[in-house]
């Protein structure tokens, strides 16, 4: 009978572990959501700027960023960030995404393997003041 209890208890402490490392305990909290989109960049060390721009940030749960396709998996807080704002926040180092443009100076003093062919979009949210003011 002792035995059977202690079963019941492992199978059930395996379960909640189960749940956990399926992502469910983040999925329960109504606020995260999920977004993918596209950020400029060449090679693993855009990779860790563009990532180490997000991580550890408050209201980021991950970020991950693929360099061969280009695209970004953001899980983030909505209730602290929207995707506006984490496109900043990766604009802010000196990656442009579809909709938002860094800064040409941040983006020049990225190191030179990183110099990613820069998108030539008009309709693009351009972080660079000093640009705009000059266009
Ligand atoms: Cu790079």
């Amino acid at each position: 009978m002792k035995k059977a209890k202690l079963k019941i208890s492992a199978a059930l402490f395996l379960g909640a572990f189960a749940l956990t490392s399926c992502g469910y305990a983040q999925e329960s909290n109504a606020n995260m959501e999920t977004t993918e989109f596209k950020v400029f960049g060449n090679c693993g060390m855009c990779e860790k700027t563009i990532e180490g721009s997000l991580n550890g940030q408050d209201g980021i749960g991950t970020a991950d960023w693929d360099k061969d396709t280009k695209m970004i998996s953001v899980s983030y807080d909505a209730k602290k960030l929207d995707e506006n704002k984490i496109k900043q926040m990766i604009a802010s180092v000196g990656y442009d995404t579809d909709s938002h443009r860094a800064k040409k100076s941040t983006y020049s003093s990225l190191p030179g393997c990183c110099q990613y062919q820069r998108p030539e979009k008009s309709n693009e949210i351009n972080t660079d003041e000093q640009n705009i003011k000059s266009k």
